[in-house]
């Protein structure tokens, strides 16, 4: 078996390891972070279970860290004291982003992590088998629920030689986007292996892991080796770690080769992960903005490279750098050794542990802007800035430019690749975590005004019908659905609020319209839904009386979602149809009960777009024909509990 299958094996519940048929495993460990995690935990109360019946259950306080009002300091109160109250652990806001966190402290080699964050595969880096979800379903495998998921394909990535100074593990996930593109990963794990493995380290292999969420891949895996031992051993948990490989015999889906020594210096350029090429071919713009941090390059080792770099060396005068390490942990040691002083002599402006300007929360480039950014979506508009061009670079590319100015190929750098080493053991502190404990019949659980109730989602009507409120085109991301920045994102346990925003980045007048409607359609091109896995993105559809979203495909999250949340996902069987349709159309499905009893069953659902019947594709199996006939996965998950 190779690695995946070895996981999915020891951790099936039902259905059989066959590409395209769905399985359900049992989870071991989840995640949340605060801009999901409110929406998690309200579901989880709501499905009225005392404890988690996880091995571990952590929560993370990361993305909404900008305290400009009250709301996200409340939100930071309710999942602290939610999470005390069902044994979950706590991790305090300063003390990391969560995919950094887990890694260093939590991960385990071959065991399931199932994390409201669709960077949570991260932790594939130390071979565990980890994907992101929506809220809800995190909440049912709290709750001890198995997770539901397609058999994915394994595609097995064969990496050989060594990378050259100044050529990161940035380049070569870079290089996977530029040949397969932002749906490249759909329905498969990125499975690594080959001879190049053993000159990455764990935090490299977690640059690669992470990223394979922007091909849309269900997870990335690296096997578990001398370098993980390492890793764990470095963090003062040698007995955390096991060996974990594929076998010499297993079998793959597919394979790709990356030559690790071919690869040079890449960017991603606007707007979008795929759209990359060598910085070589494109150096010399001028750069307004470097930032550097995020879930995919914020490790000790990213940040002794940008130190070196960094070192007697000054920002250039037309840029500003922000440096955001991943952890208290990656803090406390550049803090210790001396590389922060190297940062901050160069004029860094250091911000917090947290996500920061990856999601928005401050650091808005000015207009027009060129910014620089070592993570991992450069979305449109999602820096809080809708005219400024997000680069993704490397920590290296980012540093180096840093200083010249302009977009610089790190390889032309006189210095040479930074030498540097990494503690044979780390100073640790777990100080900001906060264990449960076994009595919480005292807690309180505190819940501050911004706390709304979420919307419910009720079984279908007979006939489902209205019009179609927009028509939008290939790759809409969740960012273009719902929307996040500083602004927004205090929001995100308000529901009703961040109705006012929904689609805007397309349409600024479609929350009017969909509610002057009272409802009605969202019709979509190719890979609708791709990016993060924010159930707002569905969650707030379902408040507008969206009842069904017609696109030519969907991204594998945002699909989940919005079944979870009883909105159907129908998939145009002829793309003539939706050529043909247009906003404002009137679309009916009727019986529609019927039809989705049906769509388990094979058959094709018919609607009316304009007069003109139309035949489109419900791919779903029989729970997720339940869970739509009952309207909802909460709903679903309340009557099985009942039982
Ligand atoms: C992101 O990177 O887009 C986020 C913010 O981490 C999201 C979660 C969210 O929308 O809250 C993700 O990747 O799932
Ligand atoms: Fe946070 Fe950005 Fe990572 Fe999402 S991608 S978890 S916003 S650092």
């Amino acid at each position: 078996m190779n690695i995946t299958e070895k996981i999915i094996s020891a951790h099936l519940e039902a259905g059989e390891m066959r590409a395209g048929e769905e399985i359900a495993i049992r989870i071991d460990q989840t995640l949340t972070q605060d801009s999901t995690g409110t929406m998690a935990y309200l579901q989880f109360e709501a499905m009225g279970i005392d404890r988690v019946r996880t091995k571990r259950s952590v929560a993370y306080i990361d993305h909404n860290m900008l305290q400009s009002g009250f709301e996200n300091a409340d939100d930071h109160k309710y999942i602290q004291t939610v999470a005390a109250k069902h044994g979950i652990w706590f991790s305090r806001p300063g003390n990391g982003i969560c995919h950094q966190v887990q890694l260093e402290r939590f991960s385990i080699p071959g065991e399931t992590l199932l994390g409201s964050d669709s960077h949570t595969p991260t932790c594939g880096a130390a071979g565990m088998l980890a994907t992101g979800a929506g809220g809800l379903d995190v909440a049912v495998a709290m709750g001890g629920g198995a997770y539901y998921l397609t058999m994915p394909r394994v595609c097995r990535v064969v990496l050989t030689g060594e990378l050259k100074p100044m050529v990161a593990a940035k380049d070569v996930i870079l290089e996977i986007l530029r040949r397969l593109g932002v749906k490249g990963g759909v329905g498969k794990v990125m499975e690594y292996a080959g001879d190049g493995l053993a000159s990455l380290s764990v935090p490299e292999r977690a640059t690669i892991a992470n990223m394979g969420a922007e091909l849309g891949a269900t997870t990335s895996i690296f096997p578990s080796d001398n370098r993980t031992r390492e890793f764990f051993a470095a963090r003062g948990r040698a007995g955390d770690w096991r060996e974990l490989r594929a076998d010499p015999d297993a079998e793959y889906d597919e394979e790709i080769t990356i030559d690790l020594s071919a690869l040079h210096p890449m960017a991603a350029q606007p707007h979008s992960p795929d759209n990359v090429t060598e910085i070589s071919s494109i150096a010399g713009i001028k750069v307004d903005q470097v930032c550097i941090g995020s879930c995919t390059n914020s490790s000790f080792c990213d940040m002794m490279r940008v130190a070196g770099i960094l070192a007697g060396k000054h920002v250039a005068p037309n840029v500003s750098l922000t440096i955001s390490p991943g952890s208290r942990q990656v803090l406390r040691a550049l803090a210790s050794n001396g590389a922060l002083a190297k940062m901050v002599t160069a004029g860094a402006r250091i911000l917090e542990c947290a996500c920061g300007p990856c999601i928005g929360m401050g650091q808005a480039p000015a207009s027009d802007a060129v910014s620089l950014r070592t993570f991992n979506r450069n979305f449109y508009g999602r820096s809080g800035t809708a005219s400024a061009k997000v680069y993704l670079v490397s920590p290296e590319t980012a540093a180096v430019s840093a200083v010249t100015g302009v977009l610089t190929d790190p390889e032309t750098w006189d210095g040479g690749e930074p030498p540097y080493s990494v503690p044979e053991l780390f100073d640790i502190d777990d100080g900001m975590l906060i264990r449960p404990v076994a009595d919480t019949s005292r807690i309180e659980v505190v819940r501050g005004p911004n706390i709304k109730p979420f919307p419910k989602a009720s079984p279908p009507a007979e006939t489902l019908s209205g019009p179609v409120l927009i028509k939008v085109g290939d790759n809409i991301t969740t960012d273009h659905i719902m929307p996040s920045n500083a602004r927004l994102l205090p929001y995100r346990s308000n529901i009703p609020y961040l109705a006012d925003y929904c689609m805007t980045p397309c349409d600024p007048l479609f929350p009017e319209r969909a509610k002057a409607a009272g409802g009605g359609f969202i019709l979509g091109g190719a890979n609708y839904g791709q990016g993060s896995s924010r159930e707002h993105a569905a969650l707030v559809p379902l408040y507008l009386g969206i009842k069904a979203v017609l696109a030519k495909s969907f991204a594998r999250i945002h699909r989940a979602n919005l079944i979870n949340n009883g909105i159907l996902p129908l998939e145009f069987v002829s793309e003539a149809d939706y050529d043909a349709a247009a906003e404002g159309e009137e679309l009916e499905i009727s019986s529609a009960p019927e039809q989705i009893r049906a769509a388990a069953e094979g058959a094709e659902v018919t609607a009316c777009i304009g007069g003109r019947e139309v035949k489109l594709r419900l791919d779903i199996t029989e729970r997720q024909r339940d869970i739509l006939l009952a309207g909802g996965l909460l709903n679903y998950t309340r009557e099985r509990e009942a039982k």
